[in-house]
């Protein structure tokens, strides 16, 4: 017996509304594998909805000062602070992430998100240049209109947030689709956002499937800005979508990135960085440093230690306090894992630890999506374990002998996000940084974020850089005027 669900409503032009189709998919909870939520099953008819809601609220709220448009950020942020309990509890529910993370990473990033650019559109500065005592060239920023903002379901409110401020802090409406698998953080951010009093039509989310609301977002010819966050694949389809219509396009997309340990690191801190690295979120964020490489001399020392505290992990039910591995999103992603744990096996790895599911932490969770933290060992260090994205709890060790030897391996994958070097050679440091194929490197640290600076991808990892401050150019125009003396 179907028993009554929340219903999640999109939200257009200030409303919370059912799709048209009046279509709902169930939502179902990683932890359990059961349902307990639905999410509406849009589709194009709702996104012409939301567009008419974007383009009318555009008028006056491209108009508005920068001074009241971070205002009302700043109370978005706010809202989000006081009923931080009720989100972190809603996106572990969600995404199946352990409680503690969602209270202490991805709701307190999300309100840094709204405040960092409720604050930067203050202090902006715009070039001018006097042109050989002929003329006066002044650069004018001004917000492009919609913007599409499309999420995955890895980091929900954190990485939906970091799109949505910097698009409507700078004057533009933003029509946003969360990932259908995890909604629920982007419908209480509805609220807030209702509450604070932003204008109708300033923020509409229109809930739904990547091929039914994603690809109407980046057809519609009047959404001229496309944030897009997920796999490469289907980033691939979106910008082959846009580039007809000469959209202006972020890709923030997948990575295999390369963690080096050379012999001289602080080993303490090499393990327990690398350990976070590996299996934070379930090894579920993209940054993850899913290929461990290992200077010989220390190699059986590092496995040996790193086995040892990555094996402390208490998996468990993503609600218990005690939990610091929950369950992995959804049935599909961890068949994904299952499949390369056999296919690294048959590529000749050892799995050195885990490579099954843990026993069920209780009644409630004994369906769950669960995966135990997993190290393999002895792979060839071009095997497919070792190039394509798992996104899971699972990482390769791999021994290296010489600095060119270990940059060669990092950068022999089509992916270029991030990477972290664990040495105490300050000269080694800078040397091997330079040569990383990634959009940031970590020396010494992994995930210190500063969103000052750019933050995005390099080849299959993705285009533009928009994880910061440089969204503020992203989501803007620069027209140039010249004056005549
Ligand atoms: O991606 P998907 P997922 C990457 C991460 C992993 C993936 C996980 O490495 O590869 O994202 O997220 C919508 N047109 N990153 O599985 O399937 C879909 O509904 C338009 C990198 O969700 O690509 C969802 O809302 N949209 C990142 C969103 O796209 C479409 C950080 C992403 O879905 C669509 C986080 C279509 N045809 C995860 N098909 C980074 N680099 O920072 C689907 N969607």
């Amino acid at each position: 017996m179907q028993t009554k669900f929340l219903k999640i409503q999109n939200f257009i032009n200030g409303k919370f509304v059912e799709p048209v189709s009046r279509r709902f998919l169930d939502n179902i909870e990683p932890a359990t594998g059961k349902p307990y939520s639905q999410v509406p099953d849009s589709g194009k008819e709702d996104i012409e909805l939301a567009v008419t809601a974007a383009e009318k609220a555009f008028i006056d709220w491209s108009k508005k000062s920068a001074a009241e448009r971070s205002h009302l950020l700043l109370r978005i942020a706010d809202l989000i602070e006081r009923d931080l309990e009720k989100f972190a509890r809603a996106e572990s529910i969600d995404t199946g992430k352990p409680i503690t993370l969602a209270r202490t990473l991805d709701i307190p990033r999300a309100v840094w998100n709204f405040r960092f650019f409720a604050t930067a559109i203050l202090h902006t500065e715009n070039e001018a240049h006097l042109t050989d005592g002929v003329a006066f060239n002044y650069t004018l920023r001004q917000p492009r209109g919609i913007a599409g903002l499309i999420s995955p379901w890895n980091l929900p409110l954190y990485l939906l947030s970091w799109k949505i401020a910097p698009a409507i802090a700078v004057g533009n409406t933003a029509i946003a689709k969360p990932s259908e698998l995890t909604p629920m953080t982007a419908f209480l951010l509805c609220d807030v956002c209702q509450e604070a009093g932003l204008p109708a039509g300033v923020l509409n989310v229109v809930h739904g499937t990547g091929p039914n609301v994603g690809a109407a977002i980046t057809a519609h010819p009047k959404i001229t800005t496309i944030s897009f966050t997920g796999g490469t694949v289907t980033g691939r389809k979106v910008a082959e979508a846009c580039a007809p219509l000469f959209k202006n396009v972020s890709l923030e997309l997948g990575g295999k990135n390369p963690n080096i340990v050379f012999a001289d690191a602080d080993l303490d801190a090499a393990i327990a960085g690398s350990v976070r690295s590996s299996f934070a979120n379930q090894g579920q964020v993209c940054l993850c440093g899913s290929r461990i490489f290992v200077e010989k001399p220390i190699y059986k020392q590092f496995v040996d230690r790193f086995i040892d505290k990555a094996s402390q992990l208490k998996q468990g039910d993503p609600l218990d306090e005690k939990t610091d591995q929950g369950a992995i999103v959804n049935k599909a992603q961890l068949d994904k894992v299952k499949f390369y744990i056999d296919l690294a096996q048959k590529e000749g790895g050892k799995i050195a630890l885990g490579g099954k599911p843990p026993e069920s932490p209780n009644e409630r969770t004994k369906e769950g999506y669960f995966f135990a933290p997993t190290v393999i060992v002895d792979l060839p260090v071009a095997c497919r374990t070792n190039r394509e994205e798992i996104f899971g709890p699972v990482v390769t060790v791999t021994p290296f002998e010489s600095e060119d030897e270990v940059i060669r391996y990092a950068n022999d994958v089509d992916y270029g996000l991030s990477s972290s070097v664990w040495t105490q050679n300050l000269g080694r440091a800078h040397r091997v940084a330079e040569q990383i194929h990634a959009g940031t490197v970590w020396v010494n640290c992994w995930l210190v974020r500063d969103l000052r600076v750019p933050f995005g991808g390099m080849k299959a990892s993705g285009v533009g850089r928009e994880g910061g401050v440089e969204a503020l150019k992203f989501f803007t125009e620069p027209k140039n005027i010249c004056i005549a003396k």
